[in-house]
């Protein structure tokens, strides 16, 4: 490992806790999902591993979402193993048998989003600088199907085509109204508050939950599994063009530019 994903597992409550620790936005890079699907995939296996918490040790930011410098100016094979490992990420925290609870303790964007959307419950700082959603419009790029899936099971159709369409960043005071997510706390409060609805959740029985979950989470599952290699040979068409390479260029040089 390379220290971008720290896990704490704790033996007495059978919670792990992992904080993302790639500074200086916890971009979501080919090391980093490779990371993060390795370490998670451990905790998969380990028996006394029953929750998972997923946060952020860099202050301020959960995660910026898709390391866009992944997407731009490289080759297509490149973006296709990028891509894979995008999916396999979603593919993991998705499809976790453990309980996952996001504890959002900073801006969410994009693949930020996602991931906390991939939890089971999600408690966000309440602090209205931070803005969780899927902005992918507002870059000039397109949220996949299984992104799309992920937000319509969280909050309902109408909401996502407004969400979706419009790339709309949520400060989180909205994001609780739209149930984008759960609870607000203060920010000091995010961990302890995880921990506490940890322990709601851990006292459902185990099999009875899992089975629930994936009833509700397989058939967006499934869609994925069917159309894997389909949906990378589509990233790796749609990023390649030109005119989409234009749009990111434009859009890194106005996040640079904006300090
Ligand atoms: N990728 C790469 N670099 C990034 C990213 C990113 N996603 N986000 C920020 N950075 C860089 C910045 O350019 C900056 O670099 P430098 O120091 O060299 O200038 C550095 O990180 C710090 O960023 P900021 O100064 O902006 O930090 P702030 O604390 O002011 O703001 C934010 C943090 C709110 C996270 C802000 O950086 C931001 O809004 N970032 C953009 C987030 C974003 O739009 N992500 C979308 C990525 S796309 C995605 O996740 C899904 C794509 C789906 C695929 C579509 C199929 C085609």
């Amino acid at each position: 490992s390379n220290g971008k994903i720290l896990v704490e597992m704790d033996e007495a409550t059978g919670v792990a806790v992992m904080k993302m620790k790639s500074p200086p936005v916890n971009s979501l890079n080919l090391d980093f999902l490779t990371e993060f699907s390795i370490s998670l995939e451990k905790l998969e296996i380990d028996r006394s591993c029953r929750g998972l918490i997923l946060t952020s040790a860099v202050s301020k930011i959960f995660s910026a979402g898709l390391d866009i410098t992944e997407m731009s100016g490289k080759s297509n094979e490149h973006y296709a193993a990028f891509w894979r490992a995008v999916q396999e990420m979603w593919l993991k925290l998705y499809g976790s048998n453990m309980v996952t609870i996001a504890a959002i303790n900073g801006s969410s964007p994009a693949g930020g989003c996602l991931m906390a959307l991939c939890c089971d419950y999600r408690i966000m700082a309440d602090n209205p600088k931070f803005a969780i959603g899927l902005n992918e419009t507002q870059l000039g790029i397109v949220a996949p199907f299984w992104f799309k899936d992920t937000m319509i099971n969280t909050i309902g159709n109408r909401a996502t085509e407004l969400s979706l369409q419009l790339g709309q960043m949520y400060p989180a005071p909205e994001a609780l109204k739209f149930g984008l997510v759960d609870k607000l706390v203060p920010e000091d409060k995010v961990q302890s508050a995880a921990a506490a609805a940890m322990s709601q959740w851990l006292s459902v029985p185990d099999h009875a939950r899992q089975l629930t979950k994936s009833m509700m989470r397989k058939p967006a599952i499934d869609r994925l599994v069917k159309q894997r290699e389909a949906d990378i040979n589509n990233f790796v068409s749609f990023i390649s063009k030109d005119s989409i390479q234009k749009s990111l260029q434009i859009y890194m040089d106005r996040l640079k530019q904006k300090k």
